[in-house]
């Protein structure tokens, strides 16, 4: 199964993430961890501007197409507020979609959220959420982003989320 890991880092803890870590993994390999991006806010205006991507969308070439996939994926990522403010630094969002029955259709899209317990505990799995593409327009009953309301902010964040992941072709 092939999967992503998102962290995003506040090492200097002023509510501005500083790096966000997007970790493509493929279980059926020795070593599940594939390919790194990584995007910076150097200036740490809350806006990400500098990344590392590598060929993310596996076409074959590096392009800007894969810088501006993967910087635009970890600014998202950071509106649902999933960040580690002290080392280890792993809490993260793990993400895994299905196969779709058919081309025109998305598959079924797996968030799971864990967060860090210390340096000497693994990451626990704290919610997990599921969004189906072209859904019946229900409002997922999830508060995404954190803000403490459920509203359709949190189903276009969710949307966006998702419609982006299945741009890696990461299944
Ligand atoms: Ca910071
Ligand atoms: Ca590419
Ligand atoms: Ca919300």
């Amino acid at each position: 199964m092939r999967y992503l890991k998102l962290y995003a880092l506040d090492a200097n803890d002023n509510d501005v993430s500083d790096i966000v870590f997007l970790d493509f993994h493929d279980d059926s390999r020795g070593k599940t961890l594939v390919r790194r991006a990584a995007a910076f806010d150097v200036s740490e205006s809350g806006e990400l501007d500098w990344v590392v991507a590598g060929d993310v969308n596996n076409d074959g070439v590096e392009t800007y197409i894969d810088e501006l996939m993967s910087i635009q994926f970890a600014q998202t990522f950071l509106e649902f507020k999933w960040v580690s403010v002290n080392r280890p630094f792993d809490s993260y969002l793990k993400v895994y979609a299905e196969k779709a029955e058919s081309p025109a259709i998305r598959g079924a899209v797996h968030l799971e959220f864990y967060r860090s317990n210390g340096a000497t505990k693994d990451a626990e799995l704290v919610y997990t959420l599921t969004h189906h593409a072209g859904g019946d327009g229900q409002v997922p009953r999830i508060d995404a982003n954190g803000d403490k309301i459920i509203d359709a902010i949190d189903a276009v964040l969710l949307e966006k989320f998702t419609l982006m992941y299945a741009g890696f072709d990461w299944v």
